[in-house]
């Protein structure tokens, strides 16, 4: 399912976020030493190869809400940018935070010329943000930055399972 917002096509797909080759860059729900770790940064990790992880050693730590950018080494994308979210219960306020990593990843994407990016739902997995409050935190932020986007065309949301897929639809279509 996709949307037009001013101007910024937002989409929401069931799939894996490495297995996005159309898109110039895909954000990685880090941890904050930015290494392997599990989920979707195990799976970035492992597909870039280990020149990711000598890349995003200089740039560690990161604080929750933060946004770093490296290249994409053997993932098809030119770009992975690196964001920190809150574990839920833990690191507040937690709203704030998960919303800061959006708009810090889509400052980045700006300041890249980047056109084409595709998120994971941050913070919905080892990090137990529910996937209901997390996808109208995610794609109010997204919607909320379109205006001011200039390059940023296509903002996609990789989603694992075809319940998260079915909250971010509700949430996209209500916006
Ligand atoms: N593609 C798309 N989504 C995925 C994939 C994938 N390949 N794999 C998992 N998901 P998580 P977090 C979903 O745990 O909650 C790591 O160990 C998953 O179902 O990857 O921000 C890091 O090292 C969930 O809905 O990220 C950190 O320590 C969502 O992506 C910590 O976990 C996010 O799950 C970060 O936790």
């Amino acid at each position: 399912m996709e949307r037009e917002i001013s101007g910024v096509i937002i989409e929401c797909v069931k799939g894996d976020i490495v297995k996005q080759p159309d898109v110039a860059a895909i954000v990685n729900a880090a941890n904050a030493q930015l290494r392997i770790g599990g989920g979707v940064a195990g799976a970035i990790h492992r597909t870039a190869g280990p020149g990711l992880e000598e890349e995003c050693l200089p740039l560690a730590p990161i604080e929750p809400g933060e946004a770093v950018i490296t290249s994409g080494h053997k993932l098809p994308n030119k770009y992975v940018i690196h964001c920190l979210g809150p574990i839920f219960g833990r690191d507040k306020p937690e709203h704030e935070l998960l919303a800061n990593c959006y708009r810090n990843a889509l400052l980045l994407a700006e300041e890249y010329e980047i056109e084409s990016i595709a998120f994971p739902a941050i913070s919905t997995g080892a990090f137990g943000y529910p996937v209901e409050d997390a996808a109208e935190i995610s794609l109010k932020t997204v919607s909320e930055m379109a205006d001011e986007l200039e390059n940023v065309k296509r903002v996609r949301f990789v989603l694992h399972s075809d319940r998260d897929l079915e909250v971010h639809e509700k949430v996209l279509a209500g916006l």
